[in-house]
């Protein structure tokens, strides 16, 4: 049943006071038994033990066919997300065109080509093999050979890495050893990955067989340790809106050295060098803790949680790292950056509050940043009624203590699990055991994520992997705010009358990272949630109820 003229939007309810269980209800309510059972498990009523644990969520399955989801695929995790944003790498997408023009440049991912290397920068190009019916017939070894040695002729880069798309799969090419052969050929380091779209269930298939590729073909080339003091990398942070530059710009400050960044604004030879760091930070917990484990368990560089979302999470991260290295120097520099930069931005911050305090936000987003988000949110006094992953796993839930449990389904043993052992010369322990024990006393915790559960609210809906219907449902019911999300929501959202802030590419803002990223976000998002122009907004069903989804409207 379409929703007709007479057809009154629900009125605006407020979690608080409801109870949470019959809202989820009310969620599945429309839903086939079966989906209903299925979506049951991932739509969590949140529930914070004094122990810290929360109620175990489904994650990381396949969406319901029929569903309208959010999520990406395998392909657009690994070529997209992890290795794009590596400016000289020559990325070629084995494919027809359309995979290759969807995943050019639409992800932000800005790069600095002179801040270190030697200025050679392939992302503002799109490079496909352009599959054509004959090498879906006839296969598409020769063509990807030719693109291979047509993309060496023209730019000369130091590495080409291939990605298959979905049809590479099914007709069976094998990128790996065209790779070999032209690795041999050329004199440079030239490595693919069977990262076909349908591996999986999201886009998450692809960040893992990412980084077994780069850990398999690049990490640990260069043993060279260059000069600088608190070597450290960070991971999962890919400079979407320029947040990685912000971030960078806090190290230089406190005179700390990135070896590495995983992979916003990064090279391919700092990625070969990276295993020379001290220390690793991951910020993307889902993306790359395949890199920071293998990394570990090979050459012994331990790894830390850090979130430079939010002003106080960016300096407890800042302090996290002088802990580490425990030096007055460095601790004191630190604590003078931290002093300086504050101001700024708390007053940017009672500047909005009057305004944002009390206001109502929901986030889903990716696999991290419906998490990292909440910082910010709560800095300005806003509240997160209800958040989820597109694709993250029960551990970036309900933390890393429940990865024994996770039950290993078929889809995921469909992705390689590297068998990586100590390094026989290069392995070396950063820190001692007893080191470690020191510091985990003193609540440095080391390869550990605690997840986004225990941090939200008692009562907070949680919902995995989220559907179109079910935004639906959350708008009418709950009236939020701010939704966020990203482009494939924006509009329809906006069409509720609630604005929307894209969390993945940033709309055309950022950074939002760091201390001045802060002050760019309460200062957008202020305008944003008190902006009167969407009081005043008439969906086109409004006027025209037969241009009205055919799903009913309760
Ligand atoms: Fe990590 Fe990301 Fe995210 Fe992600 Fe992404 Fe992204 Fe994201 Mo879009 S790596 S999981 S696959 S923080 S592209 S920069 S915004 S879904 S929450």
């Amino acid at each position: 049943m379409a929703m007709g003229a007479k057809d009154k939007p629900v009125e605006g309810i407020r979690l608080d006071g409801q109870d949470p269980e019959k809202i989820k209800a009310r969620l599945l309510a429309k839903y086939p038994p079966k989906v209903a059972r299925k979506r049951a498990k991932q739509i969590v009523v949140n529930k914070v033990e004094p122990d810290g644990d929360v109620p175990v969520i489904t994650s990381n399955v396949r969406t319901v066919p029929g569903l309208m989801g959010q999520r990406g695929c395998c392909y657009a995790g690994c070529k997209g997300v992890v290795l794009g944003p590596t400016r000289d790498i020559i990325n070629i997408t084995h494919g027809p065109i359309g995979c290759g023009f969807y995943s050019w440049l639409t992800r932000r991912n800005q790069t600095d080509p002179d801040s270190h290397g030697d200025g050679q920068n392939f992302m503002p190009y799109c490079f496909s093999t352009d599959m054509q019916d004959e090498e879906i017939i006839f296969g598409g070894e020769k063509k990807l050979k030719q693109a291979i040695q047509e993309a060496y002729d023209n730019f000369k880069p130091k590495a080409i890495a291939v990605f298959s798309t979905c049809p590479v799969g099914l007709i069976g090419d094998d990128v790996h050893a065209v790779c070999r052969e032209m690795k041999a050929k050329l004199g440079i380091n030239v490595f693919g990955f069977s990262c076909e779209g349908y591996k999986g269930v999201s886009q998450s298939a692809g960040h893992h067989i990412a980084n077994n590729g780069i850990f398999k073909h690049v990490v640990g080339l260069d043993d060279t340790i260059d000069e600088g003091k608190y070597r450290i990398n960070l991971l999962g942070e890919y400079n979407i809106g320029g947040d990685a530059f912000e971030i960078e710009r806090l190290f230089e400050r406190c005179g700390i050295t990135l070896v590495a960044s995983y992979s916003g604004n990064s090279s391919i030879d700092a990625f070969a060098n990276s295993h020379t760091a001290d220390l690793n930070l991951i910020m993307c917990h889902r993306s790359i803790n395949y890199v920071a484990e293998m990394m570990e368990t090979k050459f012994g560089v331990p790894w830390v949680k850090v979130n430079f979302i939010g002003a106080a999470a960016t300096a407890k991260s800042l302090r996290k790292i002088a802990q580490y290295f425990d030096e007055p120097e460095l601790t004191s520099a630190v604590e003078a950056v931290i002093a300086e930069e504050m101001p700024a931005v708390e007053a940017a911050c009672a500047a909005v509050r009057p305004r944002t305090e009390g206001k109502r936000a929901m986030l889903f987003v990716g696999g991290s940043r419906a998490h990292h988000y909440q910082e910010l949110f709560n800095e300005m006094g806003m509240k997160t009624l209800s958040a989820g992953y597109e694709f993250g796993h029960r551990d970036d839930y309900e933390g890393r203590k429940v990865l024994p449990d996770i039950k290993v389904d078929a889809d995921s043993r469909n992705i390689e699990e590297l068998e990586i052992t100590p390094d026989p010369e290069r392995f070396k322990p950063r820190i001692s055991d007893a080191k470690k024990k020191e510091m985990e006393a003193k609540g440095l915790i080391f390869g550990e994520y605690e997840g986004m559960m225990p941090e939200m609210p008692d009562g907070s809906m949680v919902i995995d992997d989220l559907s179109q219907y079910e935004t639906d449902q959350l708008i009418k019911m709950f009236k939020p705010d701010l939704f966020c999300t990203g482009i494939k929501e924006k509009y329809t959202v906006q069409k509720h009358g609630i604005p929307l802030k894209q969390l993945h590419s940033y709309d055309y803002g950022g950074p939002y990272a760091g201390f001045k990223g802060a002050v760019n976000f309460y200062k957008e998002i202020d305008r944003m949630v008190s902006s009167r122009v969407w009081q005043y907004m008439r969906a086109p069903w409004q006027e025209h109820p037969e241009l009205s989804a055919t799903y009913a409207w309760e």
